[in-house]
């Protein structure tokens, strides 16, 4: 089941270049389509678990019918949590940073259902209480994802723009990034279709959208947050960033080394 996971990608230096200038990267065939197939049926029943409560799509926000969320699935399973904690994804995550190691934030399965709504643009790390902008999510399909349904669409080096104080998830964030987007000129690019196996990975701060899913299927993703290790707790800036250090960063408090018993270290 775990075969692989531990074993190290050869990450090619010219996808650390890719990552470095546009802030977000395609590993084509990072993992074998046999072990995603594996871990899939756990992966999609802990998170059905954790959304079972949420209402139908037609009487969600934009947020809600952008995805059903679940994380920390690790947590739940013992297959899941081998998958989260794999020293492969982990390293690439390390690798694609140009860091030593990385700790874990959080793991997240992202559910498109059918008929959902597009992800509107936002920025991940206006969440995350940290202090270093060397954060990366790794979105990796659990199912192929054709054209129909699509990845995500990016703003290339957006990232090196840092915190552009927009708003969390939502129609406001949709509008005020797409202007500054356009105003910016910043160049926009998808990895298209992805085959089980592939995954992207995308800085923190890097300005990401996704489709919607007008396909009859869903589109279940599961998402890796990691951090460099030694990275600090910062202030909390809002609410949304106070329930993440109380969630994520559980016990931690401003100053402290992001290190809690939620955040092992998973490479090296
Ligand atoms: O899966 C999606 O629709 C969006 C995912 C996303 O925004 C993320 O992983 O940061």
């Amino acid at each position: 089941m775990s075969e692989g996971l531990d074993d190290q990608f050869d990450l090619h230096p010219s996808l650390v270049d890719d990552f470095t200038s546009s802030g977000h990267v395609c590993v084509r065939g990072l993992v074998a389509p046999d072990v995603v197939a594996a871990i899939r049926p756990a992966i999609e029943a802990a998170a059905r678990e954790r959304t079972e409560h949420v209402g139908p799509l037609e009487e969600r926000d934009t947020y809600g019918k952008a995805f059903l969320q679940a994380a920390n699935l690790w947590k739940l399973d013992e297959a899941v949590c081998r998958f989260v904690f794999a020293r492969r994804f982990a390293g690439v995550a390390a690798g694609l940073l140009q860091v030593p190691g990385v700790r874990l934030y959080h793991d997240q399965a992202l559910i498109k259902e059918a008929g959902g709504g597009p992800t509107p643009w936002h920025q991940d790390q206006r969440y995350w209480p940290l202090d270093s902008d060397r954060t990366i999510t790794m979105w990796l399909p659990l199912v192929a994802v054709p054209i129909e349904v699509g990845s995500m669409t990016f703003a290339s080096g957006s990232h090196r723009l840092g915190d552009l104080c927009g708003p969390g998830i939502s129609d406001d964030s949709e509008a005020l990034f797409a202007e500054a987007v356009r105003q910016r000129s910043l160049p926009t690019a998808s990895h298209g279709a992805l085959a089980v196996g592939d995954a992207t990975f995308h800085a923190g701060w890097t300005l990401h959208r996704a489709p919607a899913n007008p396909t009859g299927g869903h589109r279940p993703v599961m998402t890796v947050i990691y951090f460099a290790d030694g990275t600090r707790v910062s202030e909390p800036a809002d609410d949304l960033q106070r329930f993440d250090l109380a969630v994520w960063l559980k016990g931690l408090a401003p100053g402290d080394l992001a290190a809690s018993a939620r955040n092992p270290l998973l490479f090296p």
